[in-house]
């Protein structure tokens, strides 16, 4: 179980970014939090008065922050005391909500930090609500998740497992399991009362939690394109039409589109929204047999540009033959997964034979937009292909814990196929409860939540 924060410090920080604004705030928690705030808050501009923190928890209070020892004014603020355990940290909290400059901020934190608070690592907040038990894991990675989600669908999926989605999730799948095993553990130890779980019942329990993780696991991938972005590089001969679809998805002219093969010299990237998922489009140097030096280095970087991507947009001109240099640029991708993009639909279809191994195929016309919106389906069936789930998506580190308790559940089956004593079988199901737990966070380690953490800003 989480441990509860006894005898933490005191911490302090400013909670909102660097810079000018209509407000900042500087929060406070742990145990002296009152406290202190009643050494710098009073009702009077001109001398400290005694507060009642304690009995006006979550009431906004207007006041001004004194200096305790001068009694000189910082500034006029808004202070609210939240009471433990009805807190974000679940321990004693204040928020001084002062005018946005952040130098006030400043001055007010020192004061703090001069009355016995320390200044909070980054996450620390957060870190705090974790170990008082308000959140579970997969909850405080979510709260990052949404800080720093840059598309509505980001902040869609950081929203659903804030509310605890993945974690419920995971801890179902778990205590079915911590309850099998309680009932075998019982047939071990009681055989003549209680006897051993039927084989049927096991299997049963087994295959469904091996579902429900492999669901999980399977938003792993989504997860990773909608937090990370994902990268698509537009790969083709020159003149097919390649800086046209970028300028499509972009609807301006980002980029020179000219009749004259070999218009693209260097790789060209901008982001944009495509279904929710941040993509960095990368619009390159036509491939082609060159004596142009500059031309030849702009292709060079178009076969970087391959080897990053995660999805490439292999582009022909679907009105032509599909020749010896579309083969080369075939071998070129051959490792990553594409699309094949045949454009100037207006102008014809040649009917080629066209690679098999692309994931999909589609004909659009990059002049007219016509084909857009297929395009931008065939994207979106690439990021959430194998996942059925289209709400809260694992992270990489629960999902690799789920990965790791279904191997473990995969064991147990095996166990079970060669006719194992039921005491071996234990053994896996403790392995695949472990795997869970260090998930949720029931069961991790100080260095996972150091890790975890880490990542966080100050202030939160
Ligand atoms: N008819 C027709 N012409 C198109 C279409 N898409 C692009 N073009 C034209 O094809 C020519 C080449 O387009 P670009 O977008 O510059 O082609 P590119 O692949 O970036 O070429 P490079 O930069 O030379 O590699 C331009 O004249 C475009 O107007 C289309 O869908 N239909
Ligand atoms: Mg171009």
């Amino acid at each position: 179980m989480n441990s509860s924060p006894t005898n933490l410090d005191t911490i302090s920080a400013i909670s909102t970014p660097p810079g000018s604004g209509a407000i900042a705030i500087v929060r406070i928690s742990g145990p002296l939090a009152f406290e202190i705030a009643c050494k710098i808050f009073s009702s009077s501009q001109d001398a400290l008065l005694p507060v009642n923190l304690r009995g006006n928890s979550h009431k906004a209070m207007h006041g001004f922050i004194l200096q305790p020892q001068t009694q000189i004014c910082v500034d006029d603020v808004v202070l609210i005391p939240y009471k433990d355990p009805a807190s974000y940290t679940g321990e004693d909290l204040v928020e001084i909500n002062c005018h946005g400059s952040p130098v006030i901020a400043r001055e007010i934190l020192e004061l703090i930090l001069s009355l016995g608070a320390r200044l909070a690592r980054p996450g620390e907040f957060t870190q705090r609500a974790y170990l008082s038990g308000k959140m579970d894991l997969t909850q405080a990675e979510a709260v990052m998740d949404l800080i720093q989600a840059k598309t509505k669908s980001q902040s869609r999926q950081a929203q659903a497992a804030l509310s605890g989605q993945i974690g419920s999730k995971i801890s179902n799948v778990r205590s079915d399991l911590v309850e099998l095993l309680t009932r075998i553990t019982a047939g071990i130890d009681f055989p003549e009362e209680v006897g051993e779980v039927s084989l049927d019942d096991l299997e049963r329990i087994v295959v469904d939690s091996k579902v429900r993780l492999t669901s999980l696991a399977q938003t792993m991938r989504a997860g990773r394109f909608l937090r990370e972005g994902l990268r698509v590089s537009i790969v083709g001969q020159p003149n097919v039409g390649k800086s046209s679809l970028l300028n499509q998805f972009l609807k301006f002219e980002r980029a020179i589109v000219t009749e004259i093969p070999g218009t693209t010299r260097d790789s060209i990237e901008e982001l944009v929204e495509l279904a929710g998922v941040p993509v960095l489009l990368v619009d390159t140097a036509g491939i082609r047999n060159t004596q142009d030096r500059v031309e030849q280095i702009g292709i060079d970087r178009t076969v970087a540009s391959i080897e990053q991507a995660d999805l490439v947009l292999f582009m022909i001109d679907g009105s032509k033959q599909f020749d010896h240099i579309d083969k080369k640029i075939e071998s070129m991708i051959s490792e990553k997964p594409f699309i094949m993009v045949k454009n100037k639909l207006d102008l014809g279809d040649a009917k080629n034979k066209l690679p098999e191994d692309a994931i999909d195929q589609i004909s659009i016309s990059a002049k007219s937009g016509d084909g857009m919106d297929q395009l931008g389906d065939c994207l979106s069936r690439f990021v959430f292909s194998g996942s059925q789930d289209k709400g809260a998506s694992v992270n990489e580190r629960q999902g690799e814990l789920c990965l790791k308790a279904l191997q473990s559940l995969v064991l147990l089956e095996q166990a079970v196929s060669d006719d194992f004593p039921q005491d071996c079988l234990a053994t896996d199901l403790k392995e695949a409860i472990i795997a869970l737990s260090q998930a949720c966070g029931t069961e991790v380690s100080e260095e996972v939540i150091t890790q975890v953490f880490a990542r966080f800003c100050i202030g939160k």
